[in-house]
Formats: structure tokens, sequence, C-alpha cells
């Protein structure tokens, strides 16, 4: 065995069925500080992102909130599409329209709504100064605003909100930056800051109480006019073509094609019709793992590949059916293929546990990584907590559990029309890990002292290291694993979700 371990090309040669936990990078030297590292990478072939992170189209992890977490962050976010097309493009629309402080579809009364109409929208809402216009819409025009103190000692619940409205505003012209909208929100000293436009035209509002949230996201993933970047799933079937039209009409800025098994006439046809249709628009075919299928996808026009097979931490597809590949030699062998034949990146899609798993999904040569079970449970993934043995967990779902496609979600599977569903993945539970903004953070920070700990700048030089040798891999033995794992403890707490773990 070579004292510096081996290169890629000798190690994925050697062996086949590698996973992640299968291997280990040697380090190499580093001369440089963490500042001068960057997360750049190509999501598609034509779209770059500043962190190469994208949340997985799922029905318990990807609508708007994570979405907009995930674009914010650098990464982007693919809304799953087991909803119908108007709750889609809804959730499409929600990541095009939102701007960071500002709430773009704030809950507007007219001047005919009485009291008590605000008293039931702070029970839901649990908030206070709700601007009115004339005919209580947004992009109406702004009449007035009934905060807290305008109502509060008020007796009579049925007055309408015409007699106790302000109607001396502070109101700023929409277009303005976040920057300039504090300034404003702090010198009038009002909880609300409505933003209208040159009619006086309700557009959006800025919040006190979110000026301490608004954090600075140097990295967002923005298109040129400024907006978020948002992906969407699409089936391969004949009627969401009808949905492809109104996402596009949307503004989504890649469409996702979901399938468990890319290599097919659908897909193919899918792409073509795609490419042909809105040529602009950035295609990601998949699921695939081997160099052929990649083939077939990149000959049909896709703008980048996603690859995995039965990795994902829901998934039985290998066990259910035999099929799939151990994702650390599909990242490595599609990834070289699709580079070397088209220059074409991939995602690795599905078994992504840990921080470590991102790094070496890239130095395999994914230039992103797609991810479900690890930002499930965040407070940005649909659905609710609840407590599951005194622990605060979410539910995650694979999208062929029978749950899910009772839902809808057999369009990932070809299997629609069978009466008999076979499910290829599982229903189950995650706990609570807080907000995804900061685990995403705590992951892309860790990406950056991995990259140094390897001696590397950017994700560009880790994939040189791949393809020229110089980043070596060694096998790790079972044995190897458990040393390099927590080990001999009773009990332990995890670094950043701080949960109390049995030791091993
Ligand atoms: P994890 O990040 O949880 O390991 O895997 C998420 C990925 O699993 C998804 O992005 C998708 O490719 C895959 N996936 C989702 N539902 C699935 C079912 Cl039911 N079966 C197999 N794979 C699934």
């Amino acid at each position: 065995m070579s004292p510096n371990g081996l290169d890629a090309k000798t190690f994925f040669e050697r062996e086949g069925g590698i996973t992640y936990n299968d291997f280990i990078l040697l380090p190499g030297h580093i001369d440089f500080t963490l500042d001068k590292i960057g997360l750049e990478t190509n999501l598609t072939r034509n779209i770059k992102i500043k962190r190469p992170v994208v949340s997985s189209p799922m029905d318990t992890v990807t609508e708007s909130r994570m979405a907009i977490s995930m674009a914010m962050l650098g990464g982007i976010g693919i809304i799953h599409y087991n909803n119908s097309i108007e709750e889609q493009v809804k959730e499409v629309r929600r990541v095009k329209r939102f701007e960071n402080g500002f709430i773009t579809e704030p809950v507007v009364l007219s001047p005919n709504h009485t009291i008590r109409d605000v008293d039931t929208l702070k029970e839901t809402y649990g908030f206070s100064g709700i601007p009115i216009t004339e005919d209580g819409t947004l992009n109406s025009k702004l009449i007035g605003i009934v905060t807290k103190r305008d109502i509060d000692f008020e007796e009579n619940r049925t007055k309408k909100l015409k007699e106790v409205m302000t109607t001396q505003l502070v109101t700023a012209p929409a277009g303005i930056s976040l920057a300039e909208g504090n300034r404003i929100l702090k010198e009038s000293k009002k909880g609300k800051l409505p933003l209208v436009d040159k009619k006086g035209r309700l557009v959006s509002l800025m919040s006190r109480t979110d000026l301490l949230k608004n954090e600075d996201f140097p990295f967002a993933s923005k298109n040129k006019d400024k907006q978020l970047l948002v992906g969407a799933a699409l089936s391969t079937r004949e009627d969401d073509k009808e949905r492809l039209a109104e996402l596009v009409k949307a503004g989504v800025d890649i469409i996702v094609i979901d399938s468990s098994q890319g290599d097919s006439v659908f897909q193919i046809n899918t792409i073509k019709y795609i490419k042909q249709k809105y040529p602009q628009l950035d295609v990601v075919g998949g699921n695939v793992v081997t160099a052929k299928q990649c083939k077939s996808l990149i000959d049909a026009g896709v703008d980048a590949l996603r690859i995995g097979m039965g990795s994902g931490s829901i998934c039985i597809t290998q066990d259910t059916l035999a099929v799939g590949r151990a994702q650390g030699s599909a990242v490595y062998h599609t990834a070289k293929f699709s580079k070397e034949y088209a220059n074409i990146p991939v995602i690795a899609d599905g078994g992504i546990a840990n921080i470590g798993h991102i790094v070496k999904a890239l130095s395999l040569g994914a230039s992103t990584v797609m991810m479900g079970g690890l930002l499930a449970g965040t407070s940005e993934s649909p659905g609710e907590y609840f407590y599951e043995g005194g622990v605060r967990v979410k539910k995650y779902r694979g999208m062929a559990s029978h749950e899910a496609m009772e839902k809808g979600g057999g369009k990932r599977y070809l299997s629609v029309e069978d009466r008999i569903k076979v499910a290829q993945g599982v229903t189950g539970t995650v706990v609570d890990k807080g907000s995804a903004i900061h685990l995403v953070q705590y992951l892309m920070q860790s990406l950056l002292h991995s990259l140094q700990e390897l001696g590397l700048r950017n994700i560009q030089e880790l994939h040189n290291g791949l393809y020229e040798g110089t980043l070596r891999f060694e096998m790790r033995s079972p044995s190897a694993q458990t040393e390099g794992a927590v080990h001999n403890l009773y009990s332990f707490k995890e670094p950043h979700l701080g949960l109390l773990r049995m030791g091993r």
C-alpha cells in the first residue's frame, strides 16, 4: 500500500461499491488562511452558486421557506411536486417575490372591516399593525394603518376600521434598500413601514420586530433582477407539460426532472421537449448512477445530472428492487464521465448523513450535494413538530413511500398506473434541528475547514486534484470507521445540535 494513499483512478478502478464511509481523504499542505477559501461552484452548465448545497424536492423538505433559506445562504432549494400545479407555483412565486426584511405578502384589511376582524387576525397571526387599503387587498391604495394603540381601549369591537385607523402615515417608496428601510423605520419610531409604489399602492411592509433578525447574506443566489433562485421538480408525465408552463410563467430558474431511474424514453422526450420549448431554462436530469445513463441524458440535452439510486436515508430501493449503486462509486464514475464527455456538472443526491459526506461527495467530482434527511426536521421544512418518546421530531418521508404516494407522489416512479404500488421508501421521523439557516452556515464553515486541511482553496482545485491524482484516497476498514467515530463513551453530545447520543 502506498505511503501517501492512492489516486482516485487507481482507488475506484480497484474496488466497486464504495460508499462515503468506506474511504478517507489524506491531508494536504496548508499555506493559506480560511478566508482565502471560496466555495463557488456550477449548479448547472449555466448557473453558478456560491455554496454547493441543494435541498431535495421532497414534501417534507422543500417548500418556499426552505428554498428561501437555501438561496439566501448561497445554495438553492427545489420545490417538490407532490401537490397541485397551483400549490407548487405559489411556492415558486413566494421565493421569487421574497426580499430579505420585507414582508411581501402582508395581511391587509379594508376600511369597512371591523376591530373584531383585527382581533381574529391577531389570534391567528399574533401581530397588530395592519395596513388598510381601499379595497382591502395588496396593490390597492394605502389609506391607513391600524395598530395596537388604535384599538386597545375601544370597547365597541364592531366599529369600522375607518373610524379608528391612523391616517398620518410614514411610508417609503418600494424598491428602497434594506439598509435605507431600516434607517427610516428607526427614525420614524413606528412599528411598521409600508412601502408604496408611485401611485400610493401598497407593495410590501417592513416590520420593526424583523429589524434585528435581518442578517447579511453576502452569498445569496440571485438572478440579474436580484430575485432569489429557485428550482422546481417535474415528472415525465404528459400532463406535467401544463405544470411546466405555469412554473416558467412564475419565473422558475431550473427544472429538476424527478425520477428514480432517469434513463428512460419518457425522460429523454421530456428533456427534448423542455429544451426545444424553453431553451433558456436549465434542466437537471436524473437520477442516474452509471456513465451509460449519463450519456443518454446528456445527449438529450440536460444541463446537470442528479446522481444517486438507493442511497437516500429513507430509501429501500436497493433492498426492494436490487438495483442501484453505492453512492461513492456512483458519484465518482458519473462525474468523471460527464466532465470528460460534455463538461456537465453533477449533483450528488442522497446519503449525505454528516458534514464529512459533503466534502467526500465534492471530492469525488460532484459540483453540489443535494440533501433531504439532513435538512428535514429544521424549522424551515414543511410539517409540524411533535413528540415521539419525549423527543421533539418532525416527519420525514420518502417520495415513493406509501404515504407520499397516496398524496400523489407516485409520479417519481414509473408505476403510477399500477394497481399495487411498491414502496421504495419509508416514512419516519427526524429530530428537531432548529433553523436551517444556522445548520447550513455551520455545515459551510466546516467545509471551509475541510478544504483547508486538504490544502485546497476552492472546489475547482479539489476537482483538479481528483483528476490529476494529487488528491489522495485510502480505504477505511470497519475498525478504522469505528476508530474515526466517537467511541468508548457511555453518552455524548453532538457538537452542533447538542443532541444527547448514546455512546458506542
Ligand atoms: P437523504 O438526503 O435523506 O439521504 O436522501 C434524499 C434523497 O433520497 C432524495 O433527494 C431522493 O433522491 C431520494 N429519495 C426520495 N424519496 C425516495 C424514495 Cl421513496 N426512495 C428512494 N429514494 C428516495
